[in-house]
């Protein structure tokens, strides 16, 4: 597992890794279970300020995600300025109030229990809206494209990072999927390769926020062990 004397192959020792006793070890991914529980969305948002190096640490958190061939397909943009939080609600209000007018009434039915509308003022109140892109290819130094490789897979281990880091710190969240949402890559700026996949509203939880009264699934009904 080492490169002859003198030469570089590109690797170094994994000298990050840390191992804990086997109790140890246990009552950590017992806390971090308990933990992630905790977490609820939640659409009642507080217009309270949260610093803007929480919001930097957590990207920083979703940036380890693991990706295909370690392209890192993801770009997180960070929306706090007011009138851009107005825009963004405004254009995914309209496109959320053709989706309740149209949408085959399976899915309506499915998303009767979250009690869900087209009104979205969380996109105004929350001091952030954090909107996630996925570079659906690279562009090299010379302009031609290079393929990126189980990109959705990517960004999709990437926000789940980003969710659970912003959890950890102390922030309530929301996934937010306009549908469509291709709005975002135009009013955000975004190059061509580039496609918005979500965006995640950050902030305090509203005095008196609530959330549907939901149960996950047990442990056993969704592993197996062979
Ligand atoms: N994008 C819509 C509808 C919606 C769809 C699903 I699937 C959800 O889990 C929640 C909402 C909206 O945001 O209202």
């Amino acid at each position: 597992m080492t490169a002859p004397a003198g030469e570089d192959d590109g690797f170094e020792p994994l000298s990050t890794y840390r191992e804990y006793p086997p109790e140890e070890m246990a009552a950590r991914a017992s806390a971090f279970a308990d933990e992630m529980h905790r977490r609820r969305t939640t659409r009642h948002f507080s217009e309270r300020p949260v610093a803007r190096e929480v919001i930097e640490h957590c990207i920083r958190a979703a940036g380890t995600a693991p990706s295909g061939a370690h392209q890192q397909p993801w770009h997180f943009v960070v929306l706090s300025d007011a009138a851009i939080k107005r825009r963004v609600r405004q254009a995914a209000e309209a496109a959320e109030r053709e989706f309740y007018a149209t949408a085959p009434a399976e899915w309506l039915d499915a998303l009767k229990p979250l009690g869900t509308d087209a009104d979205k003022p969380y996109l105004e109140a929350a001091p952030y809206l954090i909107a996630i892109f996925a570079k659906r290819y690279g562009i090299n130094a010379d302009g031609s494209r290079c393929t990126h490789y189980y990109v959705s897979e990517s960004v999709g281990i990437a926000t789940g990072l980003l969710i659970a880091a912003l959890h950890h710190a102390g922030l309530a969240t929301l996934t937010h999927t306009p549908n469509p949402m291709g709005f975002l890559r135009e009013a955000l700026g975004r190059p061509e390769n580039e496609k918005a996949v979500m965006l995640v509203v950050a902030g305090y939880p509203a005095d008196g926020a609530r959330v549907p009264r939901l149960r996950r699934k047990d442990p056993e009904d969704i592993g197996t062990f062979l």
